[in-house]
């Protein structure tokens, strides 16, 4: 069923979330307030939220380096988001991890990953389990174009199709792998002309309309569920800001290029959307909304603030080798 007007809603919330918590994150990791390194989504809100306004809280998705939009999509904490990236002891991995490492197994968020295409042959191993185990549950892959050259992403889609998996591989094809262009890397202009060589449906949509990809993922999850084994997804976006926030990493990419992009406004676009079809939406409910969602980024900043750090002690608590 296409998404009722609440959904629609709920939807532009939480992708105008992902935007705010970022433009905030960003701000304060300039002002040296945030450790690490933080990869920003915006610009790309459509395809996480599209895909997981597609699922039931106990899907589980897996996420890449760029992955906070996953997180805030699949419904996690932006106190613990917050904190985590501001290194507390509060935050999703108690202040170790920082923006790559969050996961919150509850919500069905397997993790960030700062390993390109490392999470895709992880999250495959969950759609095998939920096949064994016969749950009816389905698994998401999130990944980007220079993952999609990488063998974890061959080698997962194959198991997956032959074995009819209950997954969606879905590529956020933002047309650069850090600073080199995807033409530069591959032949081949749509990732998705990729499923029929695995013998699955490839669908290409446009990664910054929420709907189409709301609808593209209902089919997909559907198929997963009947049986019927994977869908790949190529989503087309864009990422507006660089690479990382590292002030050491500049924006190669031609600025017309961005200018175009930003044109095609994912959450513009569903505001728009929402005003033109459905005549309740009005600019001063969505002002409203906005404030409410900078409030609710500037609580989670002050829980972050107010959390201790670590203790020294800890440092080899939680790790796998000692
Ligand atoms: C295995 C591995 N190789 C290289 C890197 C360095 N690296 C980090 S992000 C990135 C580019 C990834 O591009 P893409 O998959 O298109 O994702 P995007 O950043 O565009 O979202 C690279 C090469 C890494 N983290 N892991
Ligand atoms: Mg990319």
């Amino acid at each position: 069923m296409p998404p009722s007007p609440e959904q629609l809603r709920h939807m532009l919330r939480q992708m105008q979330t992902i935007r705010r918590f970022e433009e905030r994150a960003s701000a304060d990791y300039h002002a040296g307030e945030i450790y690490g390194v933080v990869h920003c989504y915006i610009g790309e809100e459509a395809v996480a939220v599209g895909v997981c306004a597609a699922l039931e809280r106990d899907d589980q998705i897996i996420s890449t380096h760029r992955g906070h939009g996953h997180c805030i999509a699949k419904g996690a904490d932006l106190n613990r988001m917050m904190a985590e990236l501001y290194g507390r002891e509060t935050g999703y991995c108690k202040g170790k991890g920082g923006s790559m490492h969050i996961a919150d197994f509850d919500i069905g968020m397997l993790g960030a990953n700062g390993i390109v295409a490392g999470g895709i042959s992880i999250v495959t191993g969950a759609g095998l389990a939920a096949q064994l185990a016969g749950n009816g549950r389905v698994a998401v892959s999130f990944f980007g174009d220079g993952a999609a050259n990488a063998g974890p992403f061959h080698e997962s889609i194959n198991v997956a199709a032959a074995w009819k998996l209950p997954m969606l591989y879905v590529c956020e094809n933002n047309l650069y792998a850090a600073q080199t262009p995807a033409d530069g890397t591959t032949a081949t202009i749509d990732i998705a002309a990729r499923g029929a060589g695995y013998g699955i449906p490839g669908v290409v949509v446009d990664g910054n309309d929420v709907l189409a990809v709301h609808e593209a993922a209902r089919e997909a999850v559907a198929r997963a569920r009947a049986g019927d084994g994977p869908t790949l997804i190529e989503c087309k976006t864009y990422r507006w800001r660089a690479h990382t926030e590292r002030p050491t990493q500049p924006d190669y990419r031609p600025p017309d290029e961005i200018t175009a992009w930003k044109k095609l406004d994912p959450v513009a676009r569903l505001v728009e959307h929402l005003k033109s079809h459905q005549g309740q939406f009005s600019d001063d409910e969505w002002r409203r909304m906005d404030q409410e969602i900078l409030a609710e980024i500037e609580t989670s900043v002050g829980y972050a603030r107010s959390s201790p750090f670590p203790a020294p002690e800890a440092a080899l608590e939680d790790v796998f080798a000692d």
